[in-house]
């Protein structure tokens, strides 16, 4: 194993975390004299030791003495080595990996593992000694355990979010409405045949270890409260099972705490999956409020976790990180339980500041010395404070459009969109509304054999119906999936239309080359928004993920592209966003240049010199309408 090129300081790790693990232990069963804090926090050691993700996340010597070095020299309590294993299943049994410098590596499913019956028959179950980096994970756990004589964690991904990395995301959640039973022979091979063996064998070295399955995409609004009955908490529960009936065994981060109806009876449902304490985090923490947190977990009697938002500890500003973090722990210890509380430090990532670490671990000290300047002053919880202060900007998944209507608001859109329509119109909009493929496309044929045309067609049904959809979605009214099985239900009926259009060269209303850009593999809102574009009658070429500059250069010339969009879900990989705008500009090329994706902000579009900026895939479309109108008009003035 390499020597890991670090910080030269050397520690006692069998006895610098002791008093740490003792508070984390006590915390989370009968009490502890201090409220211990936790964190994620593999790629923040990563770049705190000057590596890249080759050199960190596939080696480990270098992965275990970074994070424990890391650990020591910052002062955390324990080094727990949270990091996120969203890929080793997938990647053991065949997945393709994509590599990135200041990330940890991940899984590439543009070409998923598992589509058909056939591919899934085709796979062999891995060896948990041979296959992948599963090694990895079980030297990891060793060298953890000979370094620091305590029992180590064992991560590994949630079952959900483990299907989706083999069936990639979108293509799972239309299985599971056109052939459930698939995805449940899916779901069987995954948990049965790759996690209980995996899991299994390292429970074989350590039989007392803690295990954690990290879950981003078995949380609401990516999955329905129907979703997460019928498949998530059954296999959880199926594989702790497996794994002899551990109830250590447990998915702590799933989120959308802000999006459930109704908060409790989601919380019923996390204590399924973990339950032996509460944990909420950030940015639904924020939104839910501390207070209504720790009541529930004082009427229960169990232990809780708070978790503090990644993008407020990377951005800060100190103040924020600070008020935030004596809240937190203020309202955690408060009540008849309050010694079972731990603070959890969302995912301190490779571009946090180590100033911004050292004033997260600073601010949780003088909180426990009782330097307490915001005692008795609660932040969150609050409609104007949580979307002003929840994180990112103030929104979330393009979710979050100011209610202007009140009441039962899908009547009203209904109303509102099929007011003064033909009939068969209206029909053709309840089609899509009511997620009916078949009877889209029939109504669609019907339309045009009553001699409508197809622009009509598509504007007055198909098109107000996926605005409504877009509409429902920017008000937390709909989640992820409907919004899917909907543009499903819109693309039945726009095939039937395709062959005319094209035949009688009524051009798209645009044609817009799409990316996710460079050392980026996140794709659902970037896909959310190709939906919406299409169902407003745009051509969309997609371009898929992690997208090289040079090649939406040629995809544009190609294909004549009117508006090229870029998408981006990380800090790390917005700067590609500038570095392919540059591009365009070296290369001569003019094309209008629009960004968007959950960290992005109309500042940053404005300082990289890109056309425009939205924020949800509503206003994409309505960017992209403007975006074409005005070319026209240009265009019709230098005629
Ligand atoms: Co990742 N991930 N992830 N992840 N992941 C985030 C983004 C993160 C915030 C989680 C966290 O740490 N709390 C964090 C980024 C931190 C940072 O950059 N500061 C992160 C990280 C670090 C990572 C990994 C490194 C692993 C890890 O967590 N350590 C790894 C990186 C892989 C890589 O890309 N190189 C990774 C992997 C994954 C999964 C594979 C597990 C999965 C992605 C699956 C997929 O996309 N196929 C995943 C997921 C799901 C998330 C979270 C949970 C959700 C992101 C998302 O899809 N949102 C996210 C944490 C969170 O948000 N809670 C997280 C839903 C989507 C609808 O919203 O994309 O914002 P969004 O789209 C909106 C708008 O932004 C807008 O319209 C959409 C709809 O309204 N929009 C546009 C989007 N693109 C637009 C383009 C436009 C206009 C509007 O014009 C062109």
């Amino acid at each position: 194993m390499a020597e890991a090129p670090m910080t030269e300081a050397k520690y006692d790790y069998k006895t610098c975390f002791d008093r740490g693990y003792e508070l984390v232990k006590g915390a989370m069963t009968t009490g502890s004299e201090e409220a211990p804090f936790v964190a994620q926090m593999s790629e923040f050691a990563m770049a705190y030791q000057g590596l890249n993700g080759h050199e960190f996340f596939a080696n480990p010597e270098v992965f275990v003495e970074g994070n424990l070095r890391t650990s020591a020299e910052l002062g955390f309590d324990v080094a727990d080595m949270l990091w996120d294993v969203y890929d080793i299943e997938c990647e053991a049994t065949g997945g393709k990996m994509s590599w990135f410098d200041e990330l940890s590596p991940a899984i590439n499913n543009t070409v998923p593992l598992i589509s058909t019956e056939k591919d899934l028959a085709s796979l062999t179950p891995p060896d948990p000694y041979k296959s992948g980096r599963m090694p990895f994970v079980r030297d990891v756990l060793h060298l953890f355990h000979e370094k620091t004589g305590k029992q180590p964690t064992i991560r590994y991904c949630g079952p959900l979010t483990c299907v989706a990395q083999y069936m990639q995301f979108e293509q799972m959640i239309l299985k599971m409405d056109e052939d459930p039973e698939f995805v449940h022979k899916v779901f069987k091979f995954v948990v049965e045949e790759v996690q209980a063996p995996f899991l299994n064998s390292l429970f074989k070295d350590f039989p007392d270890a803690g295990t954690n399955g990290s879950d981003a995409i078995g949380s609401l609004p990516f999955v329905t409260e129907d979703i997460l009955d019928e498949y998530s908490i059954p296999n959880i529960l199926k594989l702790r099972k497996l794994c002899g009936d551990r109830d250590a065994l447990q998915v702590d981060n799933w989120w959308g705490d802000s999006f459930a109806e109704d908060t409790e009876r989601f919380w019923e449902k996390k204590l399924q999956v973990t339950p032996r304490y509460l944990k909420v985090q950030d940015p639904d923490l924020f939104r839910v409020g501390t207070v209504k947190s720790r009541e529930y977990a004082t009427k229960r009697a169990i232990p809780l976790q708070f978790g503090v938002d990644n993008h407020v500890l990377q951005e800060g500003p100190e103040e924020e990180i600070v008020k935030r973090i004596h809240e937190y722990m203020e309202v955690g210890t408060s009540g008849p339980h309050g010694d079972k509380f731990a603070l959890y430090l969302c995912n301190l990532s490779a571009q946090t500041p180590v100033e911004h670490a050292k004033i997260a671990l600073d601010a949780i000290k003088r909180w426990r010395k009782g330097d307490r300047p915001y005692e008795g002053q609660v932040f969150s919880g609050t409609e104007a404070e949580s979307s002003a202060r929840a994180g990112d900007k103030g929104r979330w998944m393009g979710i979050g459009v100011v209610g202007d209507l009140e009441g039962n608001i899908r009547e009203q859109l209904h109303a509102s969109a099929k007011a003064g329509k033909k009939q068969i119109f209206q029909d053709i909009y309840d089609s899509v509304m009511d997620f009916d493929d078949e009877e889209c496309e029939r109504l669609v044929h019907q339309a045009l054999d009553e001699g409508l045309v197809c622009g009509d067609i598509l504007d007055e049904g198909l098109i107000a119906a996926m605005d409504t959809i877009g509409d429902l979605f920017g008000r937390g009214e709909l989640f992820v999936p409907e919004m899917l099985i909907a543009a499903r239900a819109m693309k039945a009926g726009l095939e039937v239309l395709r062959p005319i259009l094209t035949a009688s060269k009524e051009p798209p209303k645009g044609t817009v080359v799409m990316a996710t850009v460079q050392g980026d593999l996140h794709d659902i809102g970037k896909n959310l928004v190709c939906m919406m574009l299409e169902g407003a009658g745009f051509e969309i070429v997609d371009l898929g993920v992690n997208t090289d500059p040079m090649e939406i250069i040629r995809t544009a010339d190609e294909v004549n592209a009117d508006i090229i969009g870029l998408s981006a879900l990380l800090t790390t990989s917005m700067p590609f966003m500038m570095k392919t705008i540059e591009a365009f500009k070296r290369e001569g090329k003019d094309y209008p240049i629009i960004v968007g994706g959950a960290p992005v902000t109309r500042d940053y579009a404005n300082t990289i010199g890109a056309t425009g900026y939205a924020d949800n895939a509503v206003d994409a479309v309505i960017l992209c309408k403007d975006l074409v109108a005005e070319a026209k008009i240009l265009t019709a003035k230098a005629g």
